[in-house]
């Protein structure tokens, strides 16, 4: 396990974590394919750190990229690239912060709002929850309802005022303002409509499921 992880882990109190084979294997991973830099403890440009679970992701052009929205909802479909730049656009300025401690100030994001996308498919008033999966095929994610209905969670395809990039979980991904990196998911696949919270991947390993900055994971000042 990479020895920042561990680090942070303790830093959290995170305690009573499964730390079987798989765990360990998978913490590795996230730190591993950042480039040349040993375990990514070096930052990448910029301040980020780049993570994966997954060892390398298949690459989505805006060509081919869709969305799917599926579950509950009256008018499920897909979305092309091309349909969400066509949807009135958000703009969003917010510290990047990963629970791990590292925090980039003021990023610029901008894409659709999650509550206009749900509006679009006529979500079912009775859906309590929303799941994002990864076209990485691995990482999930999940918000409750009201979360996913704040302004302030935008489903990104530009990021520091250019496309997201491949490595940042471009064409398309999720940023969920108030939360911690974890929740912003990358290379967005799916939403699907529900009404159950499922923990997503890191969750199922020991990080709460509702991510405040500043209020869950026992640190750090919320991010402006
Ligand atoms: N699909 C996917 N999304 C993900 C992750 C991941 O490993 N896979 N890591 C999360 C974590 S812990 C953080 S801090 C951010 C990091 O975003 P970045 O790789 O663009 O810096 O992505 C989040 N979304
Ligand atoms: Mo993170």
């Amino acid at each position: 396990m990479g020895r920042r992880v561990v680090l942070g882990m303790v830093g959290l109190g995170v305690v009573g974590i499964a730390v079987g084979a798989r765990a360990q294997t998978a913490v590795t991973r996230a730190l591993g394919p950042v480039g040349p830099e040993v375990g990514g403890l070096i930052p990448a440009a910029g301040g980020f750190r780049y993570y994966s679970v997954v060892d390398s992701v298949r690459r989505r052009t805006p060509q081919d990229y869709t969305l799917s929205l599926t579950g509950m909802a009256g008018r499920p479909r897909s979305f092309t690239f091309a349909e969400l730049q066509a949807m009135p656009q958000t703009q969003i300025t917010k510290d990047f912060q990963c629970v791990t401690g590292w925090r980039v100030p003021g990023v610029q994001w901008s894409g659709v709002a999650l509550p206009d996308l749900l509006d679009a498919v006529g979500a079912d008033p009775k859906a309590t929850a929303v799941r994002f999966q990864s076209f990485d095929g691995a990482y999930t994610e999940s918000l409750t309802m009201d979360q996913a209905r704040r302004r302030d969670v935008v489903v990104a395809t530009s990021m520091l005022g250019a496309p997201v990039t491949h490595d940042h979980g471009g064409p398309v991904r999720l940023f969920v303002a108030p939360m911690y990196g974890y929740k912003s998911l990358k290379w967005l696949g799916g939403i699907e409509l529900t009404n159950k919270v499922v923990p997503g991947f890191w969750e199922r390993r020991g990080y709460d499921v509702d991510a405040w900055v500043g209020r869950s994971n026992g640190r750090d000042d919320a991010p402006t």
